[in-house]
């Protein structure tokens, strides 16, 4: 029959989904082709009846199926697109995670307590909110003495205050237990200053504090010494000058030949061959009967240093601000 060539051929040339509907519809619909020749049968002759309606069922069939694998074929090949469009190559390597990275004050804290841990200190920790007690009254800081002043220390109350050392983390140490006490105290402090390249409101200290019987400023001098030689080398030199504190006494700061140029004299030491490491004392006998440890029998050292500056100079760095900007690209170089 011409139809079926006609359609079978149509459908062969076909290219895509829409037009198989299309064709289904021309031919096989209510008023298709092929529809209104089976609806013409009734005029045929009884005995030419059943040989074309065989044929024209043939027909149909060859055309339902021919209609059939072309709409199949567009399938699977848009399946197979759509399969290819979404391909993952599960050989790919992961995405990484973005890792955090340790920070250079960090670096350095981790470097003090390791030098403190080797020589037997134990680090203890204490609260950022402390009773002006333990900060201030304790520590014999006269009632007059600027520190104290609003202008220069965050208060709560008139009793709460924003820590202005670590060394209420001693206080508490010393009046909880009695000697011998061998402890190390780092942690954030808070004074009212205005930020800049040097200053900060927040900062970091490291303080330490010994007591026993026999504590000499020979004990403060030799360990202090020794603590700068393993900082940066043993070549390291030391000098103390006197100086005034009122929780020791007496008191000095002490400097360490400058690491990078030996005491040569360079920008880091700003010429002077010298770098001022810390502060130290005999803890103040008056601080010891306070905090309930009898002076007549015990004696001790403490000191202090601010880790920030620590930082600054080990890695070169010209502004405190650097270290408190949650920069990664900064923070990543150390
Ligand atoms: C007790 C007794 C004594 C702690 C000390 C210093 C000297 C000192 C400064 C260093 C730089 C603070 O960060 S900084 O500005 N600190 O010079 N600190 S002695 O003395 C104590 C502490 C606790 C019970």
């Amino acid at each position: 029959m011409k139809i079926k060539e006609q359609v079978l051929s149509a459908i062969e040339s076909v290219d895509d989904l829409a037009s198989i509907e299309n064709l289904r519809v021309e031919y096989l619909g209510k008023k298709g082709k092929l529809t209104s020749i089976l609806r013409g049968m009734g005029s045929l002759s009884a005995d030419e009846r059943p040989r074309i309606g065989k044929l024209a069922n043939e027909v149909r069939e060859a055309i339902e199926t021919a209609l059939s694998e072309k709409k199949k074929y567009f399938e699977e090949k848009a399946t197979e697109l759509k399969l290819s469009s979404q391909f993952i190559d599960i050989t790919l390597p992961g995405k990484k995670l973005a890792s955090g990275h340790e920070h250079p004050l960090y670096l350095v804290i981790d470097e003090m307590l390791d030098i403190f841990g080797q020589l037997g200190f134990s680090v203890v920790e204490g609260p950022e909110i402390e009773w002006v007690k333990n900060n201030f009254d304790n520590l014999n800081v006269p009632l007059e003495h600027s520190s104290r002043d609003y202008s220069d220390t965050f208060y709560f109350t008139d009793d709460i205050l924003l820590r202005t050392q670590t060394s209420p983390v001693q206080v508490r140490a010393m009046t909880g237990n009695q000697p011998p006490i061998k402890i190390v105290s780092p942690g954030k402090v808070y004074r009212k200053d205005e930020i800049d390249a040097t200053h900060s409101p927040m900062f970091h200290q490291l303080e330490g504090l010994i007591i026993d019987e026999g504590i000499t400023m020979a004990d403060l001098k030799g360990t202090l010494d020794y603590v700068a030689k393993l900082m940066y080398g043993e070549d390291t030199q030391t000098r103390f000058r006197p100086h005034q504190f009122y929780f020791t006494e007496p008191s000095a700061e002490m400097d360490a030949s400058c690491f990078a140029c030996h005491g040569k004299g360079c920008r880091i030491c700003k010429g002077t061959g010298w770098i001022e490491i810390l502060g130290c004392g005999m803890v103040h006998p008056h601080v010891l009967e306070i905090c309930g440890i009898d002076p007549e029998k015990y004696t001790g050292f403490a000191f202090g240093m601010g880790l920030d500056r620590m930082a600054m100079l080990k890695y070169d760095i010209n502004d405190l601000r650097l270290l408190f900007g949650n920069d990664t690209e900064f923070l990543e170089q150390f």
